[in-house]
């Protein structure tokens, strides 16, 4: 099987820019809104491998995509280490036992994921097998740092005070803390190449919050640490992983260093720019703005040949937004934006 989303990933040529979107199943799909309607809410959607498998697909056989990625979220981590994750309409996500003392960082326990999250691992099978090789799977998982922000701020947050005071006052524990998370999530994307994810991704959506050392220190070395441990080969396919740090523009050639094949970056860095300082180490991802979609078809296709014209050469481009799509985008506008890459960039 030859796919070119992974072949974009090694750097080899395609036979067009691949594409598929952050959050392609989601929201702004009628289909995925009934769906949803059906399991009850997001997190038993996330929970049903069938239901997730149902969602992961209606992106695939809307548009003319590249790749799928397994339907699920983030924070099914700290849900598995016992914070008890719940939605609130309209609020995004929240933990009832939040991290708020140090007793409970220590405490924290590792989740057996064969156990535990076997959901996750299950909902891989189900994809992959109702994918049937038309693509590729992209399995993933937050940050250690990202995932950390939510278990200590409990939800989402708009100054990250605690967790980030944690990080300046206790710097012990909030090691203690990645250090658990980071080797976690390798068994847990582990389990996701074993169960058939041809490519992982990490979502690190709050390191660019931190300055530059604080960067290195608790967000990047634990995504170094992960990149190293999983499994980069599975049954004879070399299993691409890509780091997304939105906001890290300014450290690109950090993270290029970090091991991985590919850089998503967000919409704030020019894509030749990107690429003289780190485009012959690293594939890159990105980076139209997701805002673009609220335009007219005719200037979604106009952005998009002006990003496909920054990137030099044929080789090592995954197109993307540079975050994920809004839930009140037309679909119609995400088929224009899917058609307009493959359409201006056929070699
Ligand atoms: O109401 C709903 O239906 C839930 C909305 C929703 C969706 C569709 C959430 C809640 N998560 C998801 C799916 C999801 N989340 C995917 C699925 C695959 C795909 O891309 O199609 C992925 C990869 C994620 C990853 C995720 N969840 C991130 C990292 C990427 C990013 O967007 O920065 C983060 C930060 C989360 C946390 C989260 N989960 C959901 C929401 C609304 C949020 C963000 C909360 C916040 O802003 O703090």
């Amino acid at each position: 099987m030859s796919f070119d989303y992974i072949n974009a990933l090694l750097k080899k040529i395609t036979s067009r820019t691949p594409i598929w979107v952050m959050r392609q199943a989601g929201r702004y799909l009628p289909e995925y809104r009934a769906t949803r309607k059906q399991a009850g809410d997001f997190l038993s959607l996330c929970k049903n491998p069938e239901l997730a498998c149902e969602v992961t697909m209606q992106p695939i056989d809307r548009f003319d995509l590249d790749a799928a990625i397994l339907f699920s979220d983030i924070l099914t981590i700290p849900d598995a280490m016992g914070l008890g994750l719940y939605f609130s309409e309209g609020e995004g996500p929240k933990f009832s036992n939040p991290l708020n003392t140090l007793a409970s960082i220590k405490q924290l326990k590792k989740p057996n994921v064969g156990n535990e999250l076997s959901y996750v691992t299950d909902a891989v099978s189900v994809i992959t097998k109702a994918l049937n090789n038309k693509v590729p799977l992209i399995g993933f998982t937050g940050s250690p740092w990202t995932l950390a922000t939510y278990m200590v701020e409990g939800g989402s947050s708009k100054n990250f005070a605690k967790v980030k005071g944690l990080m300046y006052e206790n710097p012990a524990h909030m090691h203690q803390l990645l250090d658990k998370l980071a080797d976690t999530i390798i068994d847990y994307l582990n389990g996701q190449i074993q169960s058939g994810a041809d490519s992982v991704m990490i979502f690190d959506t709050w390191g660019g919050l931190l300055n530059k050392q604080s960067y290195e220190d608790f967000s990047l070395q634990y995504m170094t640490k992960i990149v190293d441990g999983i499994k980069r080969e599975f049954h004879g396919k070399i299993i691409p992983v890509t780091l997304f740090t939105k906001g890290g523009a300014m450290w690109l050639e950090q993270i290029a260093n970090s091991g991985c094949d590919g850089v998503a970056l967000d919409w704030t860095v020019e894509l030749n720019d990107a690429q003289q300082r780190i485009g012959a180490k690293v594939a890159l991802q990105g980076n139209l703005d997701p805002c673009v979609l609220y335009a007219s078809p005719e200037k979604i296709r106009e952005e998009v040949k002006k990003i496909l014209s920054q990137f030099q050469g044929d080789t090592g481009h995954v197109f993307n937004l540079g975050h994920g799509i809004s839930p009140d985008v037309n679909p119609e506008h995400m088929k224009v934006l899917v058609d307009a890459v493959h359409e201006f960039s056929k070699r």
